[in-house]
């Protein structure tokens, strides 16, 4: 048993009609709301066939991007955190949350200084790395750190690499003591002590995958990444995430996974 891959619920909220609204780094087109829903539904399923309990949250129109459901607090063992999203129209997503939070766990706090986005909060197995982003602050880290450090866990601040939207955009956890990661964000030191697999050349998107129990949840199209974690033991879901992308998401950011503490 791994606290960092093993949970038995999964919170996950249905994407707005407005998702096409979502925010992007770069414009490649708006995603098909109707693919979209198609896509959440065939994830939200296999989050099910892995063993979760889905908490599967209603569409908020107002917030275009709430499907990411990551970005909005963080589940721990001990306890939840409402986080405060650095992008402004993403603030009111974490109180959105919070009592739906309230209704699973104990103990329920909230970040309430600076800004910082589960996109950026890598759990592993011996601490919580945060990479510093256009999202995530200084002040952010330290409220994050006030929380949890009584709970036990250690916060390591790191560096997002620069025009990255998100420190799990380039990386996954694959079990409590080994990564995915694209080259340039290994490249940075920051995982010294774990096993990194790295992603293969020209397929760096799909370096955001995510470990649910026996499973990686894995975007579909990374062909020879998907065949070096098959061949290094790990079983992969594959599921369509081109919507998704349309707005900087992938497979991590569309659930939050946990194992509640009451
Ligand atoms: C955003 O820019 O905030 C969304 N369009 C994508 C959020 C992706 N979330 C994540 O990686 N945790």
């Amino acid at each position: 048993m791994s606290k960092a891959t093993d949970f038995t619920h999964a919170i996950v909220r249905a994407p707005a009609a407005s998702v096409t609204d979502g925010l992007r780094a770069v414009d490649a087109g708006s995603p098909d709301a109707a693919r979209f829903a198609a896509d959440h539904a065939a994830y939200v399923a296999a989050l099910r066939e892995a063993g979760a309990e889905v908490v599967a949250l209603p569409a908020l129109e107002d917030f275009p991007d709430s499907v990411f459901v990551e970005d909005a607090a963080l589940c721990l063992p001990e306890g939840a955190v409402v986080l405060r999203p650095g992008a402004p129209s993403r603030l009111g997503e974490a109180a959105a949350m919070a009592p739906t939070l309230r209704d699973l766990y104990a103990r329920v706090e909230a970040v309430e200084d600076g800004y910082i986005e589960g996109g950026d909060i890598l759990v592993t197995e011996s601490e919580i790395l945060v990479g510093l982003s256009a999202r995530t602050d200084a002040a952010g880290v330290a409220s994050l750190r006030a929380i949890v450090e009584p709970w036990g866990h250690t916060v390591r601040q790191l560096a997002t690499p620069a025009d990255v939207l998100h420190f799990k955009t380039d990386c996954g956890l694959l079990d409590g003591g080994t990564v995915l990661a694209t080259d340039r964000l290994a490249a940075s030191g920051c995982f010294e002590g774990y096993r990194v697999i790295p992603v293969a050349a020209g397929e760096e998107a799909c370096a955001n995958c995510v470990r649910f129990n026996g499973v990686v949840l894995f975007p579909a199209g990374f062909p020879k990444t998907a065949a070096r974690l098959r061949e290094t033991g790990y079983a992969l879901v594959e599921l369509p995430n081109e919507q998704a992308a349309l707005v900087d998401g992938g497979m991590s950011c569309l659930s939050l996974r946990f194992s509640p503490s009451n």
